[in-house]
């Protein structure tokens, strides 16, 4: 069989309008708020059981080419805060989790379906070091970091405010549809597999990249952010969530990052073309053997 240009371009131009379908529904069905180019979660600002270091007012996610930007922005540092109540005397963030699975949260995890990336190097998750993770599965670090034993105790406890997920998770029913209600808030990388590093960004340098909490009026006196290449993480709808190591407030947001760019999207369009082409062929040689029979 022999590829024609008209042929390649067709098949082209079928992938290039799946993937604009794809990316124009998943923004519309699930984006946060989009603002100069990054996704935002609005978090309540009243919902962070323990005081100002607990509270996190939001965060956003940005994509390029090559790169995926993450901000967090509220009252708790990086490497966290001391509490004697702590297991090891200090709460902090816990870790950062990305689901393309489309299915909630504990069936991603028990599926180790989710990506994980852990950006506070002091905190307590079970990934070795600092960066992202694929195949990963959420394990429970609240009990020992004086929190709470689920989302049922935490709303029990008076907690339940509006946006308490962020503003795509509002309220808590959909956060118990997510995440569940009587399990174990499930807020750090439990296993996995680390396919690359990230890199921590100044303020300056986020702002430099249209970072802009101002906006929402979710300016927190502690803003973290990192960056890490665009190519390890999956690509579609996703949900992403973090909570701090004792489970007093969490941010969820949901969004949609494009098909992996140039060059490795041309790669795929090509493996498309040759799947498509090994198609027809057999197709063909199963009608010369028809015919010859
Ligand atoms: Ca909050
Ligand atoms: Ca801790
Ligand atoms: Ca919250």
């Amino acid at each position: 069989m022999k590829f024609t240009t008209t042929k390649i371009r067709t098949l082209l131009g079928i992938a290039a309008a799946s993937v604009c379908l794809i990316s124009a529904t998943g923004q519309q069905a699930s984006a946060g708020q989009l603002y100069n180019g990054w996704n935002y979660g609005i978090d309540a600002f009243n919902d962070g059981s323990g005081g100002a270091n607990y509270e996190i007012k939001g965060m956003a996610i940005k994509e390029t080419d090559d790169s995926i930007f993450v901000a967090l922005t509220g009252g708790m540092p990086l490497n966290g805060v001391a509490n004697s109540g702590a297991a090891d005397g200090n709460i902090g963030w816990g870790d950062l989790f990305f689901n393309f699975s489309g299915t909630n949260f504990q069936t991603a995890s028990s599926t180790n379906s989710l990506f994980g990336i852990r950006f506070a190097g002091t905190n307590d998750s079970n990934a070795a070091t600092t960066g992202v993770y694929s195949n990963v599965s959420a394990t429970s670090v609240a009990l020992a970091n004086h929190g709470y034993s689920s989302l049922n105790h935490y709303y029990g406890n008076g907690w339940e405010k509006a946006n308490t997920q962020g503003t795509d998770l509002a309220n808590k029913q959909a956060a118990y549809d997510y995440f569940g209600q009587y399990n174990a808030i499930q807020n750090v990388i439990g296993s996995g597999t680390k396919v690359g590093d990230i890199t921590m960004l100044t303020t300056s340098a986020l702002t430099a990249a249209g970072l802009n909490f101002g906006h929402f009026s979710a300016v927190g006196t502690q803003t973290i952010g990192f960056q890490f290449n665009r190519s390890l993480l999956g690509s579609g709808d996703y949900m992403a969530n973090v909570f701090v190591e004792c489970g007093n407030d969490g941010v969820a947001l949901a969004g949609n990052l494009a098909q992996v760019p140039e060059p490795s999207g041309i790669v795929g369009l090509g493996l498309l073309g040759l799947t498509a082409a090994g198609s027809m062929l057999r197709k063909r040689r199963l009608a010369s053997v028809n015919i010859a029979e």
